[in-house]
């Protein structure tokens, strides 16, 4: 029925919808009633039966979840059959059943495994596949394109995977901690066992399977060799029974030295026929107990980690002597390519950890095993901001590969910031590395495509946590979405993914697809412009929390994240001419464009060129002077973030809303606090002015070891740049105040309080004028330090206070535990609303 331009229906489109607080959970597969009528109207012709052929688990999920789906977005539901009824009904069946079951249905064209299509007959609604995973699979894509109101001819829909790897890791320890996990504790572990309720590892599963996720490696890479223990495996067989309702393979991290850790040899070289015999035995006693069990993960001569290298053996007779026992089960070894040396020696201009993975692996080309897949970082380092593709990828030629893309935000504010990384991955999967003449992209390489490789595929490091919405942060589901969509169509756009899951995730009203969209695809981009551009990587503290900023934590040390900025310039030279000769590492074309100052691409420019700040960029602009205005920018989108985001007040659920709303106002302060550090580090360290005048100029801010102080007393920061001025008033003696002397106009005005919210205490503040009082809060953040530093860094602002000239400003602070009540500084600002 179309709405009539009457009175009613013109007040109803106004009316504010009552919208029901969410928690997230169900992240994009809520199935939001569709209040479109025409929208829905369309889907009226759909059966009302579902017939599932064979009563497998995933089957049976996948007729739930079709009533599920049509129960939330149609409001009706579907009756269940498992034999054909006597009216039209929608089919769920592989293509044999559906051959048997349904003599006259269309022919299907062959499908790669894991492939589905959906046809709509005249009568019959159909959605096969190749196995019953396929089907799951071709039913979420049925429930997104309804929940995206696509009309009811373009259902007919026939997709295969780009890959057969499509996996993710999970870096949860037994204890139930999760390493670079934001969303709270472990979904699968507690107390050194599997928890008890294993509801949320269910959910998980159909997140996973909605977007064709068919692996699951639930154990941290660090691995406990105790995981493969023998009590510990009907424990595992719990979650793998879980997982294979929903298509997934279950998977886990194996230490290297568990032969001789809980296997009781004396050794663990892999050429030793004892402990081949040992990892033959184990692996027979581990698919006893989960059948299907997808494989191994190993992290091996890696930050610590044992491996081959005890025994002087490769890292193919280590993958290889596990490979051979997995084989008769079908299982992979994915072998972490992540191997370097974190003692170098920072002084050798020489070294370089990026050269690190290719020159451990290239030599290995053509002996490993065809179960065994090289697992490698999309870029050379680590994760940082902005790194250019891995020149692995395109080295490897005889060896099967897997990208690893990391979900979690370890080093992209730690799901306290808003970064959509799938930008930065599409850009590193559509790099051409030329290995193979032009057109192998990097997804190409991955996927075995090029070389024709037995598999090969995607492994995203996920780290979903007990929090109700997974990640700590409801924005940071769009990268575990954005993972998945990839994996399955590495082809679909940055605009594409975020525009389904937009729409899924939130709703359909276009002032909220466009603000939410144009937030997350920009986001990257205004990251990495405060937190480390031209290719600098990521000046945060690479040895510590990898949260806040630490401009020099990556140099002086062996960790390898050195970009050698000093007094003269700035960049690793990584040339073949001059440098460590890690460009040399990609084949000529890629090379040529590298190595050649002029041809680099700016954003790449400080990870292959040391130059001095002086050296003028494509742009027009010198190195220093883009230092500065990236960091200007990058504050400035992420202020712009909170307002656009404020503009969706009443569009978005409270609860999503408000959450939502506190990370992006913590983010605001966040790249404010970083674009101040790193730029006045540069401005103090090169010595050359911001031609702007911005860069270490600070107007309407007053340092707190300036203000008139009782109780407080004034400590050094370190690093430095952490702190304005490098330095914090801390209250030592309670009871403390801050004060000073308002002597400006008189007007309205914001009040920016920075101060440290320290995680070990909750300390209180007041904000005072005169004696009224303004504002009052607690210190109760969840941020990664005990220490007055920039991670426990933050604002509140006070907004709208009337001030005149001779008012007393003053800020109280009642510490707690060992937190101080510390504080930076007070900016007072003309103020906004
Ligand atoms: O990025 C680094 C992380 C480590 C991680 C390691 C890896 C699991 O800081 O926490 O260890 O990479 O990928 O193995």
């Amino acid at each position: 029925m179309k709405c009539a331009l009457t009175f009613v229906c013109i007040t109803a489109m106004f009316l504010p919808v009552k919208l029901t607080a969410e928690t997230g959970h169900d992240a994009w597969l809520r199935y939001a009633y569709i209040n479109d009528t025409v929208a829905r109207e369309g889907y009226a012709d759909l059966p009302a039966v579902v017939v599932g052929f064979a009563n497998s688990p995933v089957i049976v999920s996948a007729r739930e979840e079709l009533i599920r789906g049509f129960r939330g977005m149609l409001g009706r539901t579907l009756r269940a059959a498992s034999t054909l009824p006597n009216e039209p009904a929608i089919v769920l069946a592989t293509i044999s059943d559906l051959r048997a079951a349904l003599p006259g249905a269309p022919r299907i064209a062959p499908l790669a495994e894991d492939g589905f299509q959906i046809i709509r007959t005249g009568r019959e609604l159909i959605v096969t596949g190749t196995n019953d995973r396929g089907v799951l699979y071709g039913v979420f894509a049925l429930l997104r394109a309804i929940e995206l109101q696509w009309s009811e001819s373009e259902l007919n829909i026939r997709e295969e995977p780009y890959a057969p790897v499509r996996w993710v890791n999970e870096w949860d320890n037994l204890d139930g901690t999760i390493e670079r996990g934001y969303g709270g504790r472990s979904i699968f572990f507690e107390n050194d066992n599997v928890r008890a309720d294993l509801g949320p590892v269910r959910d998980y599963a159909r997140l996973l399977a909605s977007l064709g996720i068919n692996g699951c490696a639930i154990n941290n890479v660090n691995a406990n060799p105790r995981v493969v223990s023998a009590e510990f495996l009907p424990q595992l067989a719990r979650i793998a029974e879980i997982f294979r309702a929903w298509g997934i393979r279950l998977a886990v991290s194996v230490d290297f030295s568990s032969p001789q850790r809980i296997g009781g040899l004396d050794t663990f070289d892999p050429l030793d026929s004892r402990v081949a015999t040992w990892w033959k035995t184990k692996v027979g006693e581990i698919y006893r107990a989960v059948p299907d069990l997808g494989g191994f993960v190993v992290k091996a001569d890696s930050e610590g980690r044992l491996g081959p290298s005890a025994y002087k053996r490769t890292h193919a007779d280590a993958a290889n002597v596990i490979a051979r026992a997995l084989a008769p089960h079908h299982g992979l070894i994915f072998y972490r390519g992540f191997v370097y040396d974190h003692h170098m020696d920072w002084r050798n201009l020489k070294n370089d950890r990026a050269r690190a993975a290719y020159d451990n692996f290239i030599k290995l080309d053509g002996t490993f095993a065809d179960n065994v897949l090289v697992q490698i970082k999309h870029g050379p380092i680590d994760f940082q901001v902005r790194e250019p593709a891995s020149p692995l990828f395109g080295a490897l030629e005889k060896t099967n590969e897997a990208i690893e893309l990391q979900i979690t935000q370890e080093y992209f504010g730690q799901a306290r910031q808003v970064v959509f990384l799938i930008p930065m991955w599409k850009e590193a999967l559509d790099f051409d590395l030329h290995a193979h003449g032009a057109g192998t992209p990097v997804k190409a390489l991955a996927a075995g495509k090029t070389f024709n490789r037995p598999s090969g595929g995607f492994v995203g490091v996920s780290n979903v946590g007990l929090d109700a919405n997974w990640f700590g942060n409801d924005m940071s589901q769009a990268n575990l979405y954005g993972f998945g969509r990839l994996a399955w169509n590495p082809n679909l756009t940055s605009e594409q993914i975020i525009d389904e899951w937009t729409r899924l995730t939130f709703s359909q009203g276009p002032e909220v697809v466009k603000t939410i969209n144009s937030v997350q695809l920009s986001s990257w981009r205004t990251f990495e412009n405060y937190t480390g551009p031209l290719g600098l990587q990521t000046l945060t503290d690479i040895v510590g929390n990898h949260f806040g900023v630490a401009v020099e934590a990556s140099e002086r040390n062996g960790w390898g994240q050195w970009h050698r900025a000093d007094e003269q310039g700035v960049g690793m030279d990584r040339t073949v001419a001059t440098g460590t000769g890690y460009i040399g590492q990609y084949r000529p074309p890629v090379a040529k464009m590298y190595e050649s100052l002029t041809e680099c691409p700016d954003e790449l420019l400080l990870f292959m060129h040391h130059v001095p700040y002086t050296h003028v960029l494509h742009s027009g602009k010198t190195v220093i002077q883009q230092i500065y205005d990236a960091h200007y920018d990058g504050a400035a989108a992420a202020a712009r973030y909170v307002k656009e985001w404020e503009s969706l007040n009443g569009r978005v659920d409270e609860p999503r809303y408000l959450a939502i709303l506190a990370h992006l106002q913590y983010q605001a302060g966040a790249a404010e606090l970083w674009r101040d550090a790193v730029n006045t580090w540069f401005l103090r360290t090169s010595g050359i002015p911001d031609r702007t005048g911005r860069a270490g100029s600070f107007p309407g801010r007053h340092e707190a070891e300036a203000m008139k102080l009782t109780g407080y007393s004034v400590v050094d920061v370190k690093p430095w740049e952490a702190a304005s001025g490098s330095k914090a008033a801390s209250c030592t003696a309670p009871p403390c105040a801050a004060r000073m002397r308002y002597d400006g106009t008189a007007g309205w005005y914001d009040l920016y309080v920075r101060y440290f919210d320290q995680n070990d205490g909750v300390s209180r503040y007041r904000l005072l004028v005169g004696s009224q009082l303004i504002d009052e809060w607690t210190a109760a953040d969840r941020f990664p330090t005990r220490r007055i530093d920039s991670s426990s860094s933050t604002r509140r602002i006070a907004a709208g206070v009337a001030l005149r000239p001779g008012d007393e400003i003053r800020i109280e602070g009642v510490p707690d535990g060992p937190e101080t009540a510390a504080l930076d500084y007070i900016e007072i600002h003309q103020a906004t609303k």
